[in-house]
Parts: C-alpha cells; sequence; structure tokens
C-alpha cells in the first residue's frame, strides 16, 4: 500500500462558502498530480488556527501556499505575515461588491510582505494553481513535464473559427 505523498501545496480558505471557487484550483493540481491539502482557515473567525498554521507550514513540506478569501480578505496578507512561503491570494466574489472588496483587501500588501494576487473567483483560483506548479516545477520535473503537457493540451484545444 502507497503512502500518500506529503503535500506540498498549502489550500486555504475563509469559508466553506470559498469552496465553490477554490475547487476549481485543487481540480488543476490534481490533474498535474500534485500532492496539496485543503484546509478552512479563517484570519478573522480563526486567527490562532491561521497563524499556527502558517507558522508551521515550512517545518510541515509546504511550498507555496494558495489561500481565497472575500470581503475584507485578510486571510493571504496575514498567512504571507506568518511564513516566508511564497503565498498566492485569491480574490474570492462577495455578493455585495463583486469581489473588488476581496481585490483590493489581497493586492494592497505593504512592501515587505508580498502576496502574489490573481484574478477574482474561478480563474484566479486555476491560476493560483497553475503558479503554484511553476513555482514546484522549478524543482520537480515531473510536475515540468506535465505542466508544459498540460499548456500545449490548452493550446491544441482552441478551434481556429467558432462553431
Ligand atoms: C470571508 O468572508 C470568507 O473568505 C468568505 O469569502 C466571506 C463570507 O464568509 P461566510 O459568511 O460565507 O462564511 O471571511
Amino acid at each position: 500500500m502507497n503512502a500518500s505523498p506529503k503535500p506540498s501545496v498549502g489550500v486555504i480558505m475563509g469559508s466553506q462558502s470559498d469552496w465553490e471557487t477554490m475547487r476549481h484550483g485543487c481540480e488543476h493540481l490534481d490533474r498535474l498530480g500534485i500532492a496539496y491539502e485543503v484546509r478552512i482557515v479563517s484570519a478573522h473567525r480563526t486567527p490562532d488556527r491561521l497563524a499556527h498554521y502558517a507558522k508551521t507550514a515550512r517545518e510541515r513540506g509546504l511550498k507555496v501556499i494558495i489561500a481565497g478569501a472575500g470581503g475584507a480578505a485578510h486571510l493571504p496578507g496575514m498567512c504571507a505575515a506568518w511564513t516566508s512561503l511564497p503565498v498566492f491570494g485569491v480574490p474570492v466574489e462577495s455578493r455585495t461588491l463583486k469581489g473588488q472588496d476581496s481585490l483590493l483587501s489581497i493586492v494592497q500588501m505593504p512592501a515587505g510582505i508580498p502576496v502574489g494576487t490573481l484574478a477574482i473567483g474561478k480563474a484566479g483560483a486555476i491560476n493560483a494553481a497553475l503558479l503554484a506548479a511553476s513555482v514546484l516545477s522549478l524543482s520537480d520535473n515531473g510536475i515540468s513535464k506535465r505542466l508544459e503537457a498540460f499548456r500545449a493540451d490548452q493550446t491544441a484545444a482552441v478551434a481556429e473559427a467558432p462553431v
């Protein structure tokens, strides 16, 4: 029996309600054969859980963290405050402000604590996963090959003309 591989990507989100967005990123990590873990960690509702998660992330073997949150989306920034691992922030689309609040909360980090900010919603979740794959591909040939194959398949799938 094979033991499950140790996750190299941590996917965290502020609420169960973010999963509908963040699952698209996880589907891409699956497709690229990248081991990851998924947790609900809220900057506001579970601040101690966040601090513990981020502070222990590197020693637990994580290499990249993807953090999705909506509204007053402090999760990616506070996560980056606790760890020097790369943190990619996904602004989840909020009902009231369509995710512009999430985007601005995540993107406007003070110099010194970076968060790589992606697009609002599903595209951002997918691209966060692909960026994580790019980072991991620097030291993992298998991921590098699978990422190149993904890009080639994507290119091949674009029709010359609309149907
Ligand atoms: C944020 O508040 C979460 O990231 C979520 O996007 C938003 C709403 O959370 P719920 O009220 O749906 O739990 O912390």
